[in-house]
């Protein structure tokens, strides 16, 4: 294994312990997870891997295989970290889990770590949280710890808000850690009670494609947390504690105006999509589900404004090129679409997306098929 081998050569002793956490692709349920919502994510084939071995000092010594910068002639260097504050870029992920182990008041010390992902970058896929799952369940295996999967999520949500200064809900975290094979994950953001529901697409002959945009995806960037504060304030605005409590859309979205309105529209009907969805597969009506996702697309295009031109594309040369249903996933502002596609109607979908990308003078974008894959998992 490559995160092993490299862990040998930069440390020169054995990783004690090797864990693996993957990204996720969200099937519907879209900015609600923040506002006390459903979300219905699972995990993709794709994630990262920490091998991971104690120190009896407080440092942290740090090795990715994917940062071009610690690999030279004299072979990998990995960045030495003694005060958690100074860690920098993709470090911050990794360090914010040690932090906020800390601050719940684990007697976590130093570590030798190395990183190995393969989620394709700036997918939207959740590589962030695939590393803080990753480093959050090795060092509570390797400590001992017997955290609870969702605590565990938790914590990563937790060192993604504070410390990386990134305001997320705990969707992705969630996928990480919770996702089982074969299953998508229902989540009540606000009990966070969870739920496996099998969903057996190839037995329908279907698939989902994930078309990767190639756009930028950037959710620090502002947009994220503007929309959480517009949520923030409708929700004060109309006298209840988040948007889950909205019962009567059509008395609430009459005391609103604006930005704040949109916003309430989305998020009401986006978690009666997630329900309307989960009934369609308990019903064993897969097939039916493309309506659902097509609506979810359209209102976070006009009504939470979170999409991008890429994105618009994509779906709406994926429905074009026949495919059931489409949608941005994801935070938005770039990263991928899903597309559910009849195994025959795969190469259409994906020609029909690639001109009219070509038709746009843009980049290619790259086509995965998803599996539902499991959860975090110890390798070694
Ligand atoms: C990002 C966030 F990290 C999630 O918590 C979620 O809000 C998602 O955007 C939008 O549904 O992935």
């Amino acid at each position: 294994m490559r995160a092993v081998d490299a862990f040998r050569a930069a440390y020169d002793r054995e990783p004690e312990r090797v864990w693996h956490a993957p990204g996720r692709v969200n099937l519907i349920g879209e900015h609600t997870d923040y506002n006390d919502g459903f979300v219905l994510p699972f995990a993709v084939p794709w994630g990262v891997t920490a091998a991971v071995s104690p120190r009896d000092d407080d440092t942290i010594r740090l090795l990715s295989l994917q940062d071009a910068s610690a690999t030279g002639g004299e072979g990998p260097r990995p960045l030495v970290i003694t005060d958690l504050d100074q860690a920098k870029g993709w470090a911050r992920y990794v360090v914010g889990v040690f932090w906020a182990l800390r601050q719940a008041g684990h007697g976590v010390r130093g570590a030798d770590l190395v990183i190995d992902g393969d989620v394709p970058q700036g997918a939207g896929l959740s590589s962030s949280a695939a590393l803080e799952v990753a480093v959050a369940m090795a060092l509570d295996d390797l400590h001992g710890l017997g955290l609870a999967r969702l605590d565990l999520a938790l914590l990563a949500q937790k060192a993604e808000n504070d410390f990386v200064g990134m305001p997320c809900g705990i969707m992705d975290q969630a996928a990480s850690a919770l996702s089982e094979e074969g299953h998508v994950l229902f989540m009540d953001c606000r009990s966070l009670a969870t739920r496996s529901v099998p969903l057996d697409l190839a037995s329908e002959g279907l698939q989902i494609l994930i078309i990767d945009t190639g756009a930028h995806h950037e959710l620090a960037d502002g947009q994220y947390a503007r929309r959480r504060r517009d949520c923030e304030s409708a929700a004060a605005h109309l006298g209840v504690k988040s948007l889950r409590d909205v019962t009567d859309l059509a008395a609430a979205l009459s005391l609103l105006q604006g930005d704040e309105r949109k916003r309430v529209q989305h998020v009401v009907t986006e978690n009666h999509r997630v329900e309307a969805l989960i009934g369609l597969l308990r019903a064993g009506a897969v097939r039916e589900i493309g309506s659902l996702l097509n609506a979810s697309h359209l209102s976070l295009r006009d009504q939470y404004e979170v999409s991008s031109p890429e994105l618009d594309v994509a779906v709406e040369a994926a429905v074009r090129g026949g495919a059931r249903g489409a949608r941005m996933t994801g935070g938005g502002f770039g990263g991928s679409a899903i597309a559910l596609v009849a195994d025959d109607r795969a190469d259409r979908v994906r020609d029909e997306v690639a001109k009219a990308y070509e038709q746009h003078g843009w980049a290619a974008p790259r086509f995965f098929p998803a599996s539902l894959a499991p959860g975090a998992r110890r390798l070694q």
